[in-house]
């Protein structure tokens, strides 16, 4: 890779490739996630590599999603956090298992706030001022404990843990994703840096940390993407995106029209990015997609879709997960402007 093409490279290979990688590969890692059911990933010391317990579609192997970098990295453990960063780039994951609290705060928000305050005291220790990324995934986000859906109880520890540490919860907050596992704790893996970053809003939507109560007593903290310049390159992350419209959900029931109004939603928000010239063009054909769905029987109409939409074939994962909406059947997130390694 030269330098041309900037200093932060997405990978996506099978658990079996990535261990036979060698050392060099490894120590240009920042760090990662491994999805499979259930979940694995390597042991290896120093490199921050989240398991999730999530079956992948088609082919079903372990699938790594690995973020490389050109800077000279360093590696550090605090608390729960796992991370590596170097020069402008963080990478850092973590896992929390949900406890019965002393309070009236339920155990999946105390693991929340907890999980989001100690990555916030870490990026302040190091400088680190803007969050790419978000990714959230917990187990059984739709079920109802404690009179209320998991998914709005992890809202409310997410936006304590912001408003915790003085940080505005509209307007530009970092992109992110949230999602249900078959398994295993909170996990969170987060890419940060000290460059700053652009959150993007969508024409089509009501942004998220605007949603009206009716979605719950606290409104999602994310944007639906973020903008970077690093390296001389504007790369773009997009948040997991799904068939809503204005704050609504549409096509209830129906995957394939889901999938296209999800597509329509990044193709305006891929217009956004591009309108003010700084960098890109973004296009809908050259983004790396991960695609959740949540039957996996789904599949092939999701993909047939996605291609007929942005073209044949796609830089896409396919991973079975439930989406935050009872009533979604797919959410997509992108990225785009990095250096890609597909499989
Ligand atoms: C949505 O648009 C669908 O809570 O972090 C997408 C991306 C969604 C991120 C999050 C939720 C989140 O509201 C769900």
């Amino acid at each position: 890779m030269s330098f041309a093409e900037g200093c932060l490279r997405l990978e996506y290979l099978p658990l079996s490739r990535f261990r036979q990688q060698d050392r060099a590969w490894l120590s240009g890692a920042l760090g990662g996630l491994c999805f499979s059911h259930p979940a694995a990933a390597p042991a290896i010391s120093d490199l921050p590599l989240l398991a999730v317990d999530m079956p992948v579609l088609a082919g079903g192997e372990a699938l790594c999603e690995i973020w490389h970098c050109h800077e000279t990295l360093a590696c550090g453990r605090q608390g729960a956090i796992r991370y590596r960063h170097g020069k402008s780039l963080l990478f850092g994951c973590l896992s929390l298992g949900e406890h019965a609290s002393v309070d009236t705060r339920t155990p999946l928000q105390v693991a929340t706030e907890t999980a989001y305050q100690a990555i916030f005291e870490l990026l302040e220790s190091l400088n680190y001022n803007s969050v790419l990324r978000f990714w959230n995934y917990f187990l059984a986000i739709n079920r109802a404990s404690h009179g209320m859906e998991r998914y709005r109880q992890f809202n409310i520890g997410r936006q304590d843990a912001f408003l915790a540490h003085g940080r505005s919860v509209i307007g530009n907050v970092p992109a992110a994703c949230a999602l249900g596992t078959q398994a295993g704790d909170l996990d969170i893996a987060f890419l940060a840096t000290r460059a700053d970053v652009t959150g993007l809003e969508n024409p089509r939507q009501v942004s998220a940390y605007l949603y009206p109560s009716e979605y719950g007593p606290r409104s999602p903290t994310f944007s639906r993407a973020g903008r970077v310049n690093l390296g001389g390159r504007t790369m773009l992350f997009v948040s997991g995106t799904a068939s809503i419209v204005g704050h609504r959900t549409l096509h209830e029931g129906d995957a394939a029209a889901q999938t296209r109004e999800s597509m329509a939603n990044i193709a305006a928000l891929l217009d956004e990015a591009n309108r003010d010239g700084s960098g890109g063009p973004f296009r809908l054909g050259q983004l790396a997609y991960k695609v959740y769905i949540r039957h996996p029987l789904d599949l092939p109409l999701v993909r047939d879709e996605m291609e007929r939409f942005a073209g044949s074939p796609l830089k896409a994962v396919y991973l079975q997960a439930d989406v935050c909406r009872v009533g979604l059947l797919v959410e997509i997130e992108a990225s785009g402007g990095h250096a890609l390694s597909f499989l």
